[in-house]
């Protein structure tokens, strides 16, 4: 049996008569805190629990389709919120997917250091920990072979695969596959604060046809000169910043074929933001109007939703968002509504008013021309609140903080 890579495609040759399945995920983040979203602590603890039943669902998965081993990329949970439920739990799923293997290869949450589950708990007998933060091989069934290594504490930057060059095979060769937790970079960083970086250029270099990873929670697939590198994503997203399809990756492996990838989506929560435009709005109420309309084209009743409201505000717009957020949030499974909107340009009118308003106005914009025209967007947005918060008080509305 030999491996050969041809130069454009990374076939597999003569290594397997059956195709070898691996089912691939990783950066469940069992026990995650989802407080990145500002959920509701009520919502937040129905999110974990979700997460649990998605590992269900997953081991569900490679069960019924027969995987021939299940792969993690690390950040399986979140360390410091771990609870002795959920430890006993993920050992109790694994132990259901006997004798599939499972391959664990710790990331920057779930780090393998001594006081770590990776270290103190009990796992079952399929279940393979990489802790060492060198690569190390393990065999999969008799032609492939895994080779991993573990973060070992929360910030570990070193690049796995600098001067790591695979040995030359003795006796029959494997399909060498690497699993790792780690930051894929375009080219590499001098800056040193990535977790675990390392580049496309680095796994070919290393002699890895196929590199299975975790750490970026949106699904990808990088490819370059005969090496490919798969991140599955997160099987459910943790947040706002998590939009679109989330689940985890099946890979075959098959005679005289590339890996072949599928992404399998699995989520059950979804995370949107939207954004609505007040410009043409004078008043609430057709602000709410075009959200009813919203949902009319769509239905948000299981889904996160951030609204987000942009453009100018008419002079006569009230954003009472407390208000808003009532009347329209049993259409959506949690609404969190934004005001990102700009005051209108009456402000320049009421900066020439004789009256403490427009001594206001005129004293928050000059502080602006003098500091905050050309600083940090993060600065020039405090300015900005500022003068929408003053004008909120000037007239006696409620203030909607953002
Ligand atoms: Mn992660």
């Amino acid at each position: 049996m030999t491996v050969i890579l041809t130069r454009n495609e990374h076939k597999i040759v003569g290594v397997c008569s059956l195709p070898f399945s691996i089912l691939h995920f990783a950066d469940l983040h069992l026990d995650a805190a989802f407080t990145g979203s500002r959920l509701p602590a009520p919502l937040a603890r129905r999110c974990r629990e979700q997460l649990r039943q998605t590992l269900r669902r997953l081991i569900d998965l490679a069960k019924s389709r027969g995987a021939d081993a299940v792969t993690v990329a690390g950040d399986l949970f979140e360390h410091a919120r771990l609870s002795p439920d959920t430890a006993a739990f993920l050992a109790g799923e694994f132990a259901r997917l006997a004798p599939i293997p499972v391959f664990i290869a710790p990331g920057n949450h779930d780090a393998a250091d001594a006081g770590s589950l990776y270290q103190r708990g009990r796992w079952p007998e399929n279940v393979n920990i990489f802790i060492s933060n060198r690569l190390t091989e393990r065999p999969l069934a008799k032609n492939f072979s895994l080779w991993s290594a573990g973060h070992l504490s929360p910030s570990e930057r070193q690049n796995f695969l600098q001067n790591f060059q695979l040995p030359a095979p003795t006796g029959s060769p494997r399909f060498p596959i690497l699993l790792l937790h780690a930051t894929l970079l375009s080219s590499p960083s001098p800056n040193g604060s990535n977790h675990a970086p390392l580049t496309l250029e680095d796994i070919r270099r290393a002699g890895f046809p196929l590199a299975l990873l975790g750490h970026y929670h949106t699904p990808q697939i990088a490819r370059a000169n005969n090496t490919v590198a798969i991140y599955p994503g997160s099987p459910e997203p943790l947040g706002f910043d998590e939009p679109g399809q989330h689940g985890v990756a099946w890979i075959q492996l098959e005679n005289d074929q590339p890996p072949q990838i599928e992404m399998i989506p699995l989520a059950e929560l979804h995370f949107e933001t939207i954004d609505v435009a007040v410009d043409d709005c004078a008043h609430r109420d057709q602000l709410f109007d075009k959200i009813i309309a919203l949902k009319n084209e769509r239905d948000f009743s299981e889904d996160f939703v951030r609204l987000r409201l942009a453009g100018q505000a008419q002079p006569s717009l009230f954003l009472d968002l407390p208000v808003l957020a009532h009347r329209v949030q049993s259409h959506f499974a949690f609404l969190r509504i934004e005001n990102l909107t700009r005051p209108s340009d009456d402000v320049q009118q009421i900066a020439q008013e004789p009256t403490v308003r427009g001594t206001f106005v005129r004293e928050i914009m000059a502080a602006f021309e003098r500091e905050g025209a050309n600083a940090e967007p993060q600065s020039q947005q405090r300015y900005m609140e500022a003068l929408i918060y003053g004008l909120q008080a000037f007239n006696q509305e409620e203030i909607a903080l953002r």
